[in-house]
């Protein structure tokens, strides 16, 4: 007898999910990709044939095609953290001991090992096996729905396999970019002259934040799951490494180096052999992870800050490489800062290829003793900007340039001065210099700041050199008509930027203090005003000696405060931009006085279970006090957490007050500034 649509449909999807699984999780194809192919049009035959049968789970659906408008946000129900990171084996002895010592267990540990891959950590949740939602980590508690793009990934199967898994089942891993699929996607890129990501990571993160799924489709992306998250019934083995096993079973990719091992001597080893192996693996990986591997365990350990007590990640040692000084550049920053930056003939150093670095200043190109054509040691360190090492003494080639400073600023030709006490070079060109002009928007622009939705570096310096636009104030100047004249800018565009800063308008005060890019005033610093003084009126007619007053304002700071609210021109861009309508409400102003610590000065040791030592800080510091990092006869309070050794010794000697963790919750909580 025939057989139905309805049962093909069930058998192509049945053997296209195993074929699916036997390639991207078990690497183990047992067909070749014609077939899978051919299986793949059969299936999209029939069900374009009986479009009734067509379900979201099916292979064929795993490409959206309309694109979103914009990402949705959503609520971890339990927190994504990070890791607490270890960088020798000293610390992983460490590691070690605090887990043993907190556990009263005298053995050696089990520990669960992997490497830790180089991508962006995402949640997926299943629903009686069905893929509901994809999302991103985001600020640990609230990350991105990221469901489309997450469907797109090969590797993620849309149901799970086999029986047995919880109703409810999220799972954490990574999303990355192996190797050969960045290089290939970046050869093609540069092919066609469009821009090339510059790492893997980067290249996965951005393939995660497109509206439109299709774009992330054509992008090789990999995922590996690491944990699960949030589990609702079922049963789960009682070892981590079990349950990524099941995982495994269930049809989810796990990493194929895990290992468990016993003891720290084993965890050093496992880490040397996977350091040694690093560059043959075919994605790029930045450290090891360690987990103590009993669940049970896990749940005694619990959490400090945002890092579980019972995980480590060992990160590898930066790496070098050598390469040839080709030129230096100087650039200009928001504030005029000149910076010189090597330019460098490219060099793959740390799974990224690096064509620039920083020098910081003059003085460290004397301290280098650096010349243009030089063969210089360069060394990348986890994300931080590249930089070169040293010079490789008796590789001068004999015409090797001197690196001439330049004397006027090489953007619009300001003089340049050196600051009294400090290496740093700066144009005093303020707004008439272009650059600083295009960082000062950026910065404005930024999320943090006045968060100028579709405002990127790249349009803002587009802005610029049209000279649309010179100062913070002409941007609420822009028209759709006057954008049209950029190339590249469809009038849709224009219009979604020109609504985008009219959306920005209403802020608040501490963003606004934040994104006039106010020398050394940061996000924290933006909200320690705001909060002291309520309004910018105040803020305004501040003396000195009143700022000194507010928390993390020292007299740096203070004097660039008065400087740029002494300045005709900086007062002059911020009354044009109050009357292009921005606003926000003011505070309620906090008078020194009323700030119940003020005047005290304390110190935070040992751990806390609820917040980590600079959170503590931050909230002694809003409640007046100065928290300093030593005891003596002038401390008046220190806040002990388990693990507090010398500090708390030489408290108990000089008999000063020690309140525990409970204690320094209640008064913070007394005082309105901790929900308990
Ligand atoms: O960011 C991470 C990378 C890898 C992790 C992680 C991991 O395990 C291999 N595990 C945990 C528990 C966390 N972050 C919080």
């Amino acid at each position: 007898m025939a057989r139905t649509p309805q049962a093909e449909i069930e058998e192509l999807r049945e053997q296209l999910n195993q074929h699916n699984y036997r390639y991207h999780v078990l690497d183990a194809p047992t067909v070749s990709d014609a077939r899978y192919d051919k299986l793949l049009r059969r299936l999209q035959q029939l069900e374009q044939d009986h479009p009734e049968l067509i379900t979201p789970e099916s292979p064929t659906q795993r490409v959206g095609a309309i694109p979103l408008e914009q990402f949705q946000q959503v609520q971890h129900e339990l927190p994504m953290l990070s890791l607490d990171n270890a960088f020798d084996d000293q610390e992983i002895q460490d590691f070690d001991r605090r887990v043993r010592e907190r556990l009263d267990q005298d053995g050696e540990m089990e520990y669960a090992c992997e490497p830790k891959l180089d991508g962006i950590a995402v949640s997926l949740l299943y629903r009686d096996g069905q893929l509901q939602r994809g999302a991103t980590r985001g600020d640990g508690r609230t990350g991105e729905d990221i469901t489309h793009n997450i469907r797109t990934i090969a590797s993620i199967p849309l149901s799970l396999l086999g029986s047995g898994y919880p109703p409810v089942l999220e799972v954490r891993g990574e999303v990355y970019m192996p190797s050969a699929g960045f290089a290939a996607m970046n050869a093609q890129a540069r092919e066609r002259e469009e821009k090339v990501f510059v790492n893997p990571r980067n290249a996965a993160a951005g393939s995660l934040r497109q509206l439109d799924a299709r774009i992330t489709a054509q992008r090789p992306l990999e995922m590996c799951c690491y944990s699960v998250g949030w589990v609702e019934g079922g049963d789960l083995p009682s070892r981590h490494s079990d349950i990524l096993l099941r995982l495994q079973e269930w049809g989810l990719r796990i990493n194929a180096e895990s290992a468990v091992v016993v003891g720290t001597a084993a965890c050093i080893a496992y880490y040397r052999r996977l350091a040694e192996r690093r560059a043959e693996l075919p994605y790029a990986i930045d450290g090891i992870v360690y987990k103590v591997n009993e669940v049970a365990l896990q749940l005694r350990l619990g959490f400090i800050s945002r890092a579980p007590r019972w995980a480590v990640a060992r990160k590898f040692p930066a790496q070098e490489e050598t390469t040839r000084l080709l030129d230096v550049e100087f650039q200009v920053g928001r504030t005029g800062a000149v910076t010189p930056v090597a330019r460098l003939e490219p060099v793959f150093v740390g799974g990224v290829t690096v064509s620039n670095a920083t020098l910081h200043n003059r003085d460290e190109i004397q301290r280098l003793g650096l010349r243009i054509g030089d063969r210089v040691v360069i060394r990348r360190a986890g994300d931080v900007i590249p930089q070169v090492v040293s010079v490789i003494a008796g590789a001068r080639p004999a015409d090797a340039a001197e690196i001439v400073f330049p004397e006027l600023c090489p953007v619009c030709g300001s003089v340049l001065e050196q600051e009294p006490d400090g290496a740093v070079i700066r144009c005093i060109g303020g707004l008439v210099c272009a650059a600083q002009q295009k960082e000062s928007i950026k910065h404005y622009a930024s999320r943090k700041a006045m968060d100028i939705e579709g405002l990127g570096d790249k349009l803002v310096e587009q802005l610029v050199d049209e000279e649309l636009i010179h100062d913070l104030a002409d941007l609420y100047a822009l028209e759709v008509g006057s954008l049209a004249q950029l190339e590249r800018l469809a009038e849709k565009s224009a219009g979604n930027l020109v609504a985008a800063i009219a959306d920005s308008r209403a802020t608040s005060l501490p963003r606004f203090i934040y994104a006039l890019g106010i020398r050394e005033v940061g996000e924290a610093t933006a909200l320690n005003l705001a909060q002291h003084f309520g309004n910018w009126e105040a803020l305004v007619a501040a003396s000195e000696e009143q700022l000194l007053a507010v928390n993390d304002v020292g007299p740096v700071v203070a004097d660039h405060l008065r400087q740029f609210f002494d300045s005709v021109d900086s007062m002059q861009v911020v009354t044009e931009i109050r009357a292009a309508g921005v606003s926000w409400e003011d505070l309620e102003p906090r008078e020194v006085a009323d700030l119940p610590l003020q005047g005290q000065t304390w110190v935070v040791t040992g751990s806390l279970e609820a917040m980590g030592r600079l959170e503590a800080k931050a909230l002694l510091q809003q409640l007046g006090a100065k928290v300093a990092g030593s005891v003596s006869a002038k401390t008046h309070c220190v806040v002990a957490g388990p693990g507090a050794g010398s500090k708390l010794t030489r408290a108990r000697e000089l008999e000063l007050e020690v309140i525990d963790e409970a204690g320094f919750l209640a008064l913070l909580s007394s005082h309105g500034v901790y929900e308990e």
